[in-house]
C-alpha cells in the first residue's frame, strides 16, 4: 500500500496505517519488549484514540499485535484511552490509564499474557482534589498519564498536571492495591513562566545514583525535559535540566528499565507537514528509535542509540584523513540512500560552517543541511531547501554545542526517508522531519561554508528495512 511513497519510515516503528502518538506501558515480559502506543484506527489525526500494540524480541524487529485497548461506549474511556503505563502487578500485567473525557484515571489487565485486556469498569481515581485548583477548561481538568512503580509493598502513581496560575506540576498518589489510591502531595510544581503551563507524560526512574524526572510541557507541546537530581522525602529536587531532544518533533517520551538493567527510551516523532498532508498520506507519527539512557560526569544526560540497531547496517563505505573546501571534489560524489546510517568526525580548520549534505538532488534543488557553525556554536539542521513542497516544515532547527578549540566534533546520523535523527557528543540530540520530493533527492555531500574542515573519519551504512 505505500511502496511508492518517499516518505515512510522503512527502519523505524510504525502502525501499518493511521495516526500514532506516544509511546505507552512500555514493558518487556517474559523477555519480550511489548511497545503500547496511542493510536486511532480512524484515520491520520487524533481522535478515537486506541492502544495500539506491538512486541520484540530484539528491539529491531517489531510484530503488530491485536489493539490492546479501545474506548468503551459508556464507559469512562468512551472518548479516548489516553496515555499511561504497564507495571507487573505480582506477575498480572496491568496497566494505567488515562480515560476521557473528563479525565480520570483507569486500569486494565490481563491474563493471557497481554494480548487480552480486561477494564476496570469504574475509574480507580475519579477526580483531582478540588482545593488544588487544576488548571482546567471546557474539556475538564488536566490530570493525565499515570507513572507508577512499587516501593516495598506500596504502589505509587504520578500524575502530570498544572496548578492554576503557577505552573506545571507532577502529583503523586499511593496505593496498597493499584485500585484503591489516596493523593499525597506535589513531587514538584514548576514556575508557569519558565516551564509551562501543564506538564504531561511524567517519567521518574533512577540512573545511576541521582533521579530523572521527564515532562512533556504544554503549551509548547514540543518538547520533552528531563530534570536530574534527587527523590528524597517523596519530593523531587532538580539540580540540571535539559531537552531530551532540541528538534520540534520528539514528545511525550516515555521510559522503561529492561532485564539487562538498561534505561531505554522512546518518544513520538511527530509529522513536520501540514493535517491536510498527513491525511493524504494515509500515516502519521513514527517511533523514534530506542535510546539507551546513562549520566555523563558533568550531570547531564547520555542517550545513545540502542546497539542492537546496528543489525541493520548493510553496504558500508569508509573514508579518512581528507580536507574539504566549498570548491574540492567531492569524495561522496557517488553516495545515494534515503535510508542511512553516518558516522562521521570532523576538525575544523578555517570554515565558518561544516558538516553534511543530505538528501541532495543532483542539481541541488532539493537539499538538506546538517552543519555545525562555528561562530555560533550550535548544530542546525537547515530544511529550507529540503522539499519542493509547501506542505513541509522549511524552519532550521538548532542545537547549541560548545565545542573547544582543538576537539572534534563527533555526528551520528540516521536518516530514514522522512526523518533525519541526529546525535552529537552523546548527550545533544536533533530530530527532524523532511520531505523530498523528488526520487532522486538521495545524495550526500561533503558541507564547508566559508574556509575548510577535516574529515576525520566518514563511515556510511544503508540500512535494512525492518520486518513488522
Ligand atoms: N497525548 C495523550 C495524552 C498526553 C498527550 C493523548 C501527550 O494522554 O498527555 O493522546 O502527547
Amino acid at each position: 500500500m505505500f511502496e511508492r511513497d518517499l516518505h515512510r519510515p522503512r527502519y523505524h516503528f510504525l502502525p501499518e496505517a493511521n495516526w500514532l502518538n506516544d509511546p505507552n506501558g512500555l514493558i518487556q515480559w517474559q523477555g519480550q519488549y511489548h511497545l503500547f502506543y496511542q493510536y486511532n484506527p480512524h484515520g491520520a489525526f487524533h481522535g478515537t484514540i486506541h492502544w495500539g500494540h506491538a512486541a520484540s524480541a530484539d528491539l529491531v524487529h517489531w510484530q503488530h499485535l491485536p489493539i490492546a485497548l479501545a474506548p468503551s461506549p459508556n464507559g469512562p474511556d468512551a472518548a479516548g484511552v489516553w496515555s499511561g503505563c504497564a507495571v507487573n502487578n505480582h506477575g498480572v500485567p496491568t496497566l494505567l490509564y488515562t480515560g476521557v473525557q473528563p479525565q480520570t484515571q483507569c486500569l486494565a489487565w490481563s491474563d493471557d499474557d497481554l494480548l487480552t485486556w480486561h477494564k476496570q469498569p469504574q475509574p480507580v481515581l475519579q477526580a483531582p482534589l478540588a482545593d488544588l485548583n487544576i488548571v482546567g477548561g471546557q474539556r475538564g481538568w488536566e490530570w493525565r498519564d499515570p507513572w507508577g512503580w512499587l516501593e516495598d509493598d506500596t504502589w505509587y502513581m504520578l500524575l502530570g498536571s498544572g496548578i492554576r496560575n503557577v505552573g506545571g506540576t507532577v502529583l503523586l498518589y499511593e496505593s496498597k492495591d493499584l485500585f484503591h489510591w489516596t493523593y499525597l502531595h506535589p513531587i514538584l510544581i514548576g514556575d508557569r513562566n519558565d516551564l509551562g503551563d501543564v506538564w504531561e507524560c511524567p517519567n521518574l526512574f533512577r540512573l545511576g545514583d541521582r533521579y530523572v524526572l521527564l515532562i512533556s510541557v504544554i503549551p509548547e507541546f514540543r518538547h520533552t525535559y528531563y530534570l536530574i537530581g534527587d527523590y528524597a522525602q517523596q519530593k523531587f529536587h532538580p539540580a540540571t535540566r535539559g531537552k531530551t531532544d532540541h528538534g520540534a518533533y520528539f514528545y511525550a517520551a516515555q521510559t522503561m528499565r529492561d532485564e539487562t538493567g538498561r534505561r531505554l527510551m522512546w518518544g513520538w516523532i511527530k509529522e513536520g507537514r501540514d493535517a491536510q498532508a498527513q491525511r493524504a498520506a494515509g500515516w502519521s507519527g513514527v517511533m523514534s528509535l530506542p535510546r539507551v539512557l546513562d549520566l555523563l560526569p558533568d550531570g547531564t544526560l547520555s542517550m545513545v542509540v540502542a546497539p542492537e540497531l546496528t543489525a541493520l547496517r548493510d553496504k558500508h563505505a569508509h573514508w579518512t584523513d581528507l580536507t574539504f573546501s566549498p570548491d574540492a571534489p567531492d569524495v561522496l560524489d557517488n553516495v545515494q540512500g534515503r535510508c542511512l546510517e553516518i558516522n562521521a568526525e570532523f576538525e575544523l580548520i578555517d570554515a565558518e560552517k561544516f558538516g553534511l549534505w543530505i538528501c541532495c538532488s543532483p542539481d541541488g534543488e532539493e537539499r538538506t543541511l546538517i552543519a555545525y557553525d562555528v561562530a555560533q556554536q550550535c548544530l542546525s539542521i537547515d530544511r529550507q531547501q529540503s522539499s519542493l513542497s509547501p506542505a513541509a516544515d522549511k524552519a532550521v532547527d538548532i542545537a547549541p554545542l560548545p565545542i573547544g578549540l582543538g576537539e572534534r566534533l563527533t555526528l551520528r546520523i540516521f536518516i530514514d526517508q522522512s526523518i533525519v535523527e541526529v546525535f552529537a557528543s552523546r548527550q545533544i540530540c536533533l530530530t527532524s522531519r523532511i520531505y523530498p520530493t523528488r526520487a532522486d533527492s538521495s545524495g550526500v555531500r561533503l558541507a564547508a561554508l566559508g574556509g575548510r574542515a577535516t574529515l576525520k573519519s566518514l563511515d556510511l551504512w544503508t540500512m535494512k528495512a525492518i520486518k513488522i
